[in-house]
């Protein structure tokens, strides 16, 4: 059933898991062409969570800042294309979660190992915030944190697992969130890793 976490965002328990081969086997092919790798930040940090991107537009930072890019600066080359597969999930959740016609041109996928985390952010750097964003957990379960619109408000605590998909739209598009440092554990699809899949209207 689909959980209120907020105006505009819900969690669709489980909505992944009739393709969740689909969507793994996207990823492994994904990583073939464009590796998983730990960004550096603006401020010279190298990420916790290893990142790779699919789609016409990829999210990257480095130390002149985040943007989306078409290009993998690993090697220059377009980003591996978005599986249809993965597109057609990401419009369907949206539609049910309330946001027809959604058609993400990016998505990044997150790889959390042991102790990885996202500290409290927003995602500002897609053009049009009146798109949602749609979130897919694969693997390990993650402890989100889910807080509002500035850094300083209150902070919920939501379990995300395997095949969950969070839409993120309306006024809960800009609240700060962040994924608490990642449990150890072994997932028989995917071993010791949480993978997300972030689908956006970047451009
Ligand atoms: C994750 N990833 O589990 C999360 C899921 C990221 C990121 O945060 O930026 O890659 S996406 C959660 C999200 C997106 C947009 C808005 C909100 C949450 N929110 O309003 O809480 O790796
Ligand atoms: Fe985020």
């Amino acid at each position: 059933g689909a959980l209120h976490l907020a105006e505009g965002a819900i969690l669709l328990r489980g909505r992944a898991l009739a393709v969740q081969h689909a969507l793994l086997e996207g990823v492994a092919r994904i990583a073939q062409a464009a590796p998983f790798r730990n960004m550096v930040t603006p401020g010279g940090h190298a990420m916790s969570v290893a990142m790779t991107n699919c789609g016409a537009a990829g999210w990257v930072t480095d130390r002149r800042g985040y943007r989306y890019a078409a290009t993998d600066p690993l090697d220059g080359r377009n980003w591996p294309a978005m599986p249809a597969a993965f597109a057609a999930l990401a419009r369907a959740a949206a539609a049910e979660a309330g946001y027809p016609g959604f058609v993400p041109d990016a998505c990044l996928i997150n790889r959390y190992a042991p102790g990885a985390r996202m500290s409290l952010h927003q995602d500002r750097d897609e053009r049009d915030m009146t798109r949602p964003i749609v979130s897919v957990s694969l693997g390990l379960p993650a402890m989100f944190q889910f807080g509002g619109p500035r850094r300083s408000d209150p902070v919920a605590r939501h379990p995300l697992r395997h095949g969950d998909v969070v839409v993120w739209g309306g006024p809960s598009r800009l609240n700060y969130h962040g994924i608490l440092a990642l449990k150890p554990g072994e997932h028989p699809l995917t071993g010791a890793v949480r993978l997300n899949l972030t689908f956006r209207a970047a451009r």
